[in-house]
């Protein structure tokens, strides 16, 4: 081990410059999801001023506006946040594999760390229990995620 050459990024988000998109749909989860990944930016480091969120309709618009956010180069790491909850029609699949689809093929094609922070649930409990109670908060999740692959990224 002592001749190995180990990159990790260290999870310090002082300076950069971050944009959330946040869907609008099922707003009473993602407003979670926002609140958990600001509060851990700002505890790592992060200025308010470095952190842009824009909002969208729902799941299926987060490609789209992640990708123009990737395209003007003015980010150093996009965040996607939003809840997919499954109803009783094939909806919640088109939707879900749209998005996550859409949201690694933006990541890929512009070499910008994207934290995917898009519950996709069966039920409403299963995504109150992902955004800030039982399970955690997905939203902290993609954040620290995101900011640990900035981080790397900028070593490799
Ligand atoms: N969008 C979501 O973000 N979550 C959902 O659960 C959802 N459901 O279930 O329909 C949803 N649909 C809207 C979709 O993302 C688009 O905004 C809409 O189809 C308009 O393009």
């Amino acid at each position: 081990m002592n001749d190995m050459t180990t990159i990790s990024g260290k999870l310090d988000a002082t300076g950069l410059k971050i944009a959330i998109v946040a869907a609008r749909f099922n707003d009473f989860i993602v407003n979670r999801l926002v609140d958990g990944a600001v509060d851990y930016l700002e505890r790592h480091g992060l200025e308010r001023a470095g952190i842009t969120l824009v909002r969208v309709p729902g799941a299926f618009e987060l490609p789209l506006i992640c990708q123009k956010l990737a395209d003007g180069g003015k980010y150093d790491g996009i965040l996607a946040l939003g809840a997919v909850i499954r109803g009783a029609t094939p909806h919640f699949d088109y939707v879900c594999a749209e998005a996550v689809k859409g949201l690694a093929n933006t990541m890929l094609k512009h070499n910008v760390p994207l934290g995917f922070g898009l519950l996709t649930c069966d039920t409403i409990e299963q995504a109150i229990e992902r955004a800030g109670s039982k399970a955690g908060n997905k939203g902290v999740e993609a954040a620290a995620a995101m900011l640990e692959t900035v981080r790397v990224l900028e070593l490799i």
